[in-house]
């Protein structure tokens, strides 16, 4: 367990990436007490480094004794490096705070969003999961709901960015998108089709049900963040050719009646949320105009006209940040309290 401190040894494990980045960037915004900042990544970045404040930090890669004197880990290289080395780091004494989906849903680890379930911290035993992404802004958007209305069913379709697979998928929209504005080949690495000018319903890998792992993500770790098994989910996630921010359209069945404008006002006053819904001025959130901020953003609330207790309601944040890396650090500013 963590013993207070004034200031803390903290490690970014895949600190080279798109998440590690922003991780980065995010500890040093909110003045994190680092005694000590350690960077790891694969063998490729040996002898590169990264800024953090005023110094630059070499990027290491990782061994049996990496771990040693280090508080806090925040992870995001990837679920085989998070099976392998999440353990070895919380059996040195480290707290690790994991963004892969490797540890999700192990009954012993603790899958946090703190605006909503801050308390299942106390039961970690050394390592805490951070939830998916899509999933993450969801509940943040749920849970003043479900407090007031208990929330029986939720149908969601996303619109991710492609960001939220990592710097590669960045690159290759780009390149799609400068080669087709130049009558150039297509060619697609990443993605099984093009993704520039195009969508495609197909996140994460196919699971047997038709499902894909990352809508069913959406379905089990909604139940385990939540607390309540008996909130029934379905999801479409879809790709879209947007580099950061994640898009929801959320439908919502209650117990109890809940009206649009009760739920604005309920959501304008939780934690973490924008409430930005004026359609009579065009005002909803964009990805465009949430990227690289912290809340989480919700407008077009309105009554689900089909069914007796249902609201509608389009939930947008940074898939970088609320997403991953500002949810890590989050779980990481809990833990020191
Ligand atoms: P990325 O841009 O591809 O970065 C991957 C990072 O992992 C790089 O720093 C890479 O280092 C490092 N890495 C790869 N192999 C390694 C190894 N053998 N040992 C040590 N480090 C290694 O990907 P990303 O988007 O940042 O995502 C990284 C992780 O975060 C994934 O686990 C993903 O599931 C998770 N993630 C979670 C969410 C979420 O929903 N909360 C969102 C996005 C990503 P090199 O530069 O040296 O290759
Ligand atoms: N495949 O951490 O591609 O479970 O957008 C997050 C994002 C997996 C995850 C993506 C993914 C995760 C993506």
């Amino acid at each position: 367990m963590l013993k207070k401190k004034d200031k803390y040894v903290v490690a970014v494990v895949g600190a080279t990436g798109a998440v590690g980045n922003e991780m980065i960037a995010v500890l040093e915004e909110r003045k994190f007490p680092v005694e000590k900042l350690r960077l790891f990544a694969s063998e490729r970045s040996e002898g590169k480094t990264l800024q953090f404040e005023d110094s630059e930090i070499p990027v290491e890669s990782l061994n049996e004794d990496s771990f040693k004197g280090i508080d806090i880990a925040l992870f995001s290289a990837g679920a085989e490096r998070s099976k392998i080395w999440a353990p070895i780091a919380a059996k040195s004494g480290c707290v690790v705070v994991d963004n892969s989906s490797q540890w999700r849903m192990d009954p012993e680890v603790p899958l946090v969003v703190p605006e909503v379930n801050a308390h299942d911290l106390k039961w970690h035993k050394g390592i805490i999961a951070n939830p998916n992404c899509s999933t993450i802004q969801m509940v943040v958007a749920l849970k003043p709901i479900h407090d007031a209305a208990r929330i029986k069913r939720v149908v969601v379709t996303t619109f991710q960015a492609v960001s939220g697979t990592g710097k590669k998928a960045m690159d290759e929209l780009l390149q799609q998108t400068t080669d087709m504005l130049n009558f150039r080949e297509i060619k697609c690495n990443v993605y099984p089709h093009q993704i520039a000018f195009n969508v495609l319903p197909h996140i994460d890998k196919f699971l047997e049900n038709g499902y894909t792992k990352e809508e069913m993500k959406m379905v089990n770790e909604t139940k385990k963040i939540m607390g309540d098994e008996s909130i029934r989910v379905t999801a479409t996630t879809v790709r879209v050719p947007v580099f950061r921010g994640h898009s929801e359209s959320v439908n919502i069945e209650t117990e109890k009646k809940i009206m649009p404008n009760e739920v604005r006002s309920i959501l304008s006053k939780a934690p973490g949320i924008v409430v930005y819904d004026a359609p009579e001025k065009n005002v909803y959130p964009l990805p465009i105009d949430v990227a690289g901020k912290d809340p989480v953003y919700v407008g077009r609330i309105r009554e689900d006209e089909s069914i007796d207790n249902g609201i509608n309601m389009w939930v947008v944040s940074d898939n970088l940040r609320k997403g991953a890396a500002l949810n890590a650090v989050q779980i990481a500013e809990e833990l020191i309290k």
